[in-house]
């Protein structure tokens, strides 16, 4: 076809010029996200992650998902990646507090905003990320050392189930509990160790506490709902009530623990939101467009004993 053919041809399509130049155009607006998961060790990380994925569907957003397994160092390599394949944002889940510096830097080079979930990190420049959406977890060790101070009459031994070393939550949840209860002297921490935010973990640190102090035990202290219902099972193999016999206190609110409050083997369970996925791109779609991003937005989380739990089961989203 010569040019005047051509000329003649196109001119009588023009919605096939329309569509020629349109398709491209909108096919390109698609975004592309890249989430660098922690790894799946608790309920509460599945239901965030079954959170953030559905609201990427929802939004017709193309998610590049990656699981860290536990690693800071698989985190690092899949947020590289992430800068390799030009991403329009990453939403992070950092396992630690500290160690992100360099790569946070290569990501602002690439100008690529990112979105901090669930856990801070120390940064001295926090402009390396536009913002976080996580739940104040100094504030969940508070509530959870006040609701069991009370529980105990201000009087008794706790053994505390860390969670992941060296992760805020883990870190905070210690923080705030130790500010409770410094205001009852008669309440001591026992023994505490890390249970890496596992209920197989969980299980096995608390089979090792009931081993060396046995009915010395009057409460657990969990930084979360997976590690209690691991220390629920090892108690209750050492022949005691949890729930009577010792007391139970955990974090997250998950689904299963509010079943374990109300068959009574669990005392009480701090909430801490996981559903952050709208939250997470709303936050995107604003520092992608300009708009100012508050530095971090603190999820509003409840307190759940068992009598609120029966009330509340069957509304639980997570
Ligand atoms: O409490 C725990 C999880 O980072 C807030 O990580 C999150 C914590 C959550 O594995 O269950």
């Amino acid at each position: 076809m010569n040019c005047r053919k051509l000329a003649r041809f196109l001119s009588a399509k023009p919605l096939l010029i329309a569509a020629l130049f349109c398709l491209p155009a909108h096919a390109a607006k698609k975004q592309v996200i890249g989430f660098s998961q922690i790894g799946a060790e608790s309920a509460w990380r599945s239901a965030e992650t079954e959170s953030i994925r559905s609201e990427a569907a929802a939004r017709g957003i193309d998610l590049r998902f990656s699981d860290a397994q536990q690693k800071q160092e698989n985190q690092i390599k899949s947020i590289r990646a992430f800068v390799a394949q030009h991403v329009d944002a990453i939403i992070i889940a950092p396992v630690v507090e500290t160690g992100w510096e360099p790569v946070l830097r290569e990501v602002k080079r690439a100008k690529i905003p990112v979105v901090l979930v669930d856990r801070g990190i120390r940064v001295s420049d926090d402009s390396l990320y536009a913002t976080l959406i996580a739940s104040d977890f100094v504030e969940e060790g508070r509530r959870a050392g006040d609701w069991l101070a009370k529980k105990l009459n201000g009087k008794g031994n706790v053994v505390e189930l860390q969670g992941t070393t060296g992760a805020a939550p883990a870190l905070d949840r210690k923080k705030g509990f130790e500010e409770s209860i410094a205001k009852h002297p008669g309440i001591k921490v026992i023994k505490s160790q890390s249970g890496d935010f596992t209920r197989a973990k969980g299980k096995e640190v608390m089979e090792a506490f009931l081993k060396a102090e046995g009915k010395n035990i009057n409460a657990v202290y969990a930084h979360n709902d997976d590690m209690a219902l691991g220390a629920i099972q090892a108690i209750e193999e050492a022949g005691l009530k949890p729930g009577t016999d010792i007391i139970v206190v955990s974090i997250d609110g998950v689904k299963s623990a509010f079943e374990a409050m109300v068959t009574g083997k669990l005392n009480c369970t701090v909430e801490c939101n996981p559903l952050l996925g709208p939250a997470a791109f709303d936050a995107i779609e604003a520092a992608l467009s300009g708009k100012p991003v508050p530095k971090k937005t603190i999820v509003q989380d409840n307190v759940f004993d068992q009598e609120a739990a029966k009330n509340a089961i069957a509304s639980r989203k997570y």
